[in-house]
């Protein structure tokens, strides 16, 4: 087992890593920015080192400088969180090069899986259900049209290199293909450098639907079951729960296996997500795949009783899981609601600044992850996101009143947050019914999607 972990992030899942460290027995050590001098993680740490000035590019994103503290500190591994460098294949393999061991799969599937139409004609060779498509990549407007006919409108154009919904449009009808082909492709190239994309039929109203999986260094693949992250807003999460309430047992355990089958086909190893659409019919097709752990994996943890940031550590250091498949039972029902600091009523625009009260609620099957404390002053230079309010009940109904009451009991003053715009999805019937799909912001909330 690792001896000292250095964690290359900051914010809540850097707090989360160093909790998951020190009940291990395993020495941490915090890297921070000149603005995160009073961040909680940097205080939390056994050490901490400053890495950089306040932007990500020079602190957080800054490789030779994250390198360079992991073998001063002399660091056995280093935990990514999500975003910054968490799936950048460069850095994982400069760790590789370091012999330095990068918490999460090898270099060469994190390319693989970056790479979205590769990514899906792997998943295509294996048997695994994806969007009917193309499957080899797609350079022109002219050859696109084409294959666009053949597909059927209305058809989703995707860059290769995209996320978030950048480089991705819908065309309705061959009069509209080619400026939307033209437009997806732009933004891609100005943002990714890369003008590779691929066409997919479109799929009306899907749900968002992302299995857990968690691999070792032997080959073992486990599913953890699903979690339902509908609930989005311009391509950002804003609730996430499980199970999913449209899912079968047996949909449940077609849909896992699918989801091993996936990681078994790249020799996946550590936390990953597999992302399908769900369709009305119940139909499920493989979408991307996520090669790091994510903001929402407490739900996972609340129904399954695992730890996955500790499992992580597990498998990096050369352990096997530490469960089998027909041992993971999905008990009650889990929801998170991310916090922001941002103002709902000017288009979210991030609100940074210093916080002067919190109070935070508790209580039975009510979890916080969080970095903020009182008299903390939010910088600018990051994600928004404040806390996640995690609630697990017996059944959904039930983790809609726990979260319904935290959200009621939740201060958090000097700064406006997206606390009352949670609470307003928590009380909508539609979403208590459960008849939730992606269109849901859009349609029940058009004032927030201006
Ligand atoms: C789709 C789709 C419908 N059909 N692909 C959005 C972000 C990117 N990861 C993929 N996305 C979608 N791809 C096909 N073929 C609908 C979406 C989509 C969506 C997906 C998940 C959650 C929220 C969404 C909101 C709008 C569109």
């Amino acid at each position: 087992m690792f001896d000292k972990i250095l964690i290359a992030n900051r914010g809540e899942i850097a707090v989360r890593i160093i909790r998951a460290c020190r009940e291990m027995g395993i020495k941490t050590v915090a890297v921070y920015s000149e603005a995160d001098r009073d961040a909680l993680h940097t205080m939390l740490a056994d050490e901490a080192i400053c890495i950089g000035p306040a932007a990500s590019s020079q602190s957080y994103l800054n490789m030779e400088r994250i390198i360079s503290a992991c073998v001063v500190t002399k660091a056995d591994a280093i935990h990514p969180g999500f975003g910054f460098l968490s799936e950048n294949a460069r850095f994982a393999e400069l760790c590789e090069k370091c012999s330095i061991t990068f918490i999460g799969p090898s270099a060469e599937i994190i390319n693989r899986m970056g790479n979205k139409s590769e990514a899906r004609k792997t998943m295509m060779e294996a048997g695994v259900p994806v969007v009917p498509g193309t499957k080899e990549p797609v350079y022109t407007a002219e050859e696109g049209l084409k294959l666009a006919q053949s597909i059927g409108f209305p058809v989703m154009i995707k860059a290769s290199s995209g996320g978030g919904g950048k480089g991705m449009r819908i065309s309705r009808g061959p009069e509209d293909f080619t400026e939307n082909f033209q437009n997806a492709q732009l933004e891609s190239v100005k943002g990714f450098s890369d003008d590779t994309m691929y066409i997919e039929k479109y799929i009306e109203q899907p749900r968002h639907i992302e299995f857990q999986i968690m691999a070792d260094k032997y080959g073992n693949v486990v599913h953890l079951g699903e979690r339902d992250c509908s609930i989005q807003r311009r391509h950002q999460k804003v609730l996430e729960e499980s199970p999913c309430d449209v899912i079968s047992d047996d949909l449940r355990r077609r849909m896992g296996e699918t989801a091993v089958r996936a990681a078994k086909a790249v020799n996946y190893e550590n936390a990953g997500t597999i992302e399908f659409l769900l369709d009305k019919d119940k139909n499920f097709y493989f979408m991307e795949m996520n090669t790091r752990i994510q903001v929402e994996h407490p739900v996972t943890e609340l129904v399954t009783g695992l730890d996955l940031i500790k499992e992580q550590i597990r498998v990096a250091s050369g352990e096997p899981l530490s469960v089998k498949q027909e041992e993971i039972k999905i008990s009650g029902h889990a929801m998170e609601c991310r916090i922001n600091a941002e103002n709902p009523s000017r288009n979210f625009m991030p609100c940074p600044g210093k916080i002067t009260n919190i109070h935070l609620p508790g209580g039975n099957g009510v979890r916080i992850d969080t970095h903020i404390y009182s008299d903390y002053t939010v910088p600018s230079n990051y994600d928004s996101m404040l806390l996640k309010l995690i609630v697990h009940g017996k059944d959904r109904q039930e983790a809609i009143a726990k979260m319904r009451s935290a959200l009621g009991e939740l201060i958090i003053e000097g700064i406006e947050t997206n606390v009352d715009f949670q609470y307003e999805i928590i009380n909508h019937p539609v979403f208590q019914s459960g008849e939730t799909d992606t269109g849901f912001i859009p349609e029940h909330f058009p004032q927030y999607c201006k």
